[in-house]
């Protein structure tokens, strides 16, 4: 691993906003490549906060500042994901679901899909069912993205769902999912239309589902 990737990664762990920034920056000048930056560090580095969190040496408090860290770093990826002038996609509404907070795997798949020349409505965190409904009527959207990290909320998808069949849209739009605690399974289980594990395959799911 190049030193200035340990560099990123240590300095999401520690939260510290200025060094991760510094530090993207310089990998980005070494000509690192972003991917390798993104995930050998800073998606890297998320998940070493989640062990230390479920291991009882971080709290909240840290877990915050780690992302606040991993949120300045990817601002600055974000120009390197994202593509100029293509003809749209098709367009996608996305959103955690209601009473979930975590939006950094989110916001790292609406990049990617922006990358891919998909138009976002970024409906952010915490998305009530209504809101998602009211947001697919309102922008006629191809594709919904749900995303869900805590168990809890994950069955707010499936309730998504349901507000979507009974408003009458669910014909008319495709739904993804995705987040930590998902599978493939539990996907097909609750009716939705495709499943992925990470923002590349959300990419390439998105694809497949406008065809
Ligand atoms: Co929370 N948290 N957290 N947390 N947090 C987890 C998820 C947890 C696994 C930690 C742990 O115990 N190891 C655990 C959940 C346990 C469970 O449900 N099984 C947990 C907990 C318990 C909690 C609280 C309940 C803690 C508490 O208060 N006691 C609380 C809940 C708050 C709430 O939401 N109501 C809480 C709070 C928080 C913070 C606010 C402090 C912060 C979030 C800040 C933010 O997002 N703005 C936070 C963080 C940072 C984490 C961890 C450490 C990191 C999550 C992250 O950003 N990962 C997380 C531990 C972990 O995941 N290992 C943890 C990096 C990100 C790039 O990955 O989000 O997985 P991820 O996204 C990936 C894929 O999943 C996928 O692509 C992304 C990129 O490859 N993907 C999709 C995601 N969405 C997709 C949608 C798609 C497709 C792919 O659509 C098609």
């Amino acid at each position: 691993m190049e030193p200035v990737i340990k560099e990123i990664f240590d300095s999401i762990l520690e939260g510290s906003q200025k060094v991760t920034v510094v530090k993207v920056q310089a990998a980005l000048d070494a000509g690192i490549n972003p991917a390798v930056i993104l995930n050998d560090g800073m998606v890297a580095a998320m998940a070493e906060v989640g062990r230390l969190f479920e291991e009882g040496e971080y709290f909240v408090p840290e877990m915050l500042i780690a992302a606040r860290a991993m949120q300045n770093g990817l601002a600055l990826l974000k120009p390197f994901l994202a593509s100029a002038n293509v003809k749209s996609q098709g367009k996608v509404v996305a959103g955690t679901v209601k009473g979930d907070l975590h939006d950094i795997g989110k916001n790292l798949v609406c990049m990617m899909l922006e990358g891919a020349a998909f138009e976002i409505v970024d409906l952010g965190s915490d998305v009530t069912p209504e809101k998602f409904v009211e947001a697919v009527r309102s922008t006629g959207a191809d594709v919904i993205c749900m995303s869900a990290l805590l168990t809890t909320t994950m069955p707010n998808m499936k309730t998504t769902i349901e507000a979507l069949k009974t408003s009458g849209l669910r014909d008319k739009v495709k739904v993804m999912v995705g987040g930590a605690p998902l599978t493939d399974q539990y996907a097909r289980e609750i009716g939705a239309d495709g499943y992925a594990a990470d923002a590349s395959r959300a990419v390439a799911l998105a694809k497949s589902l406008m065809i």
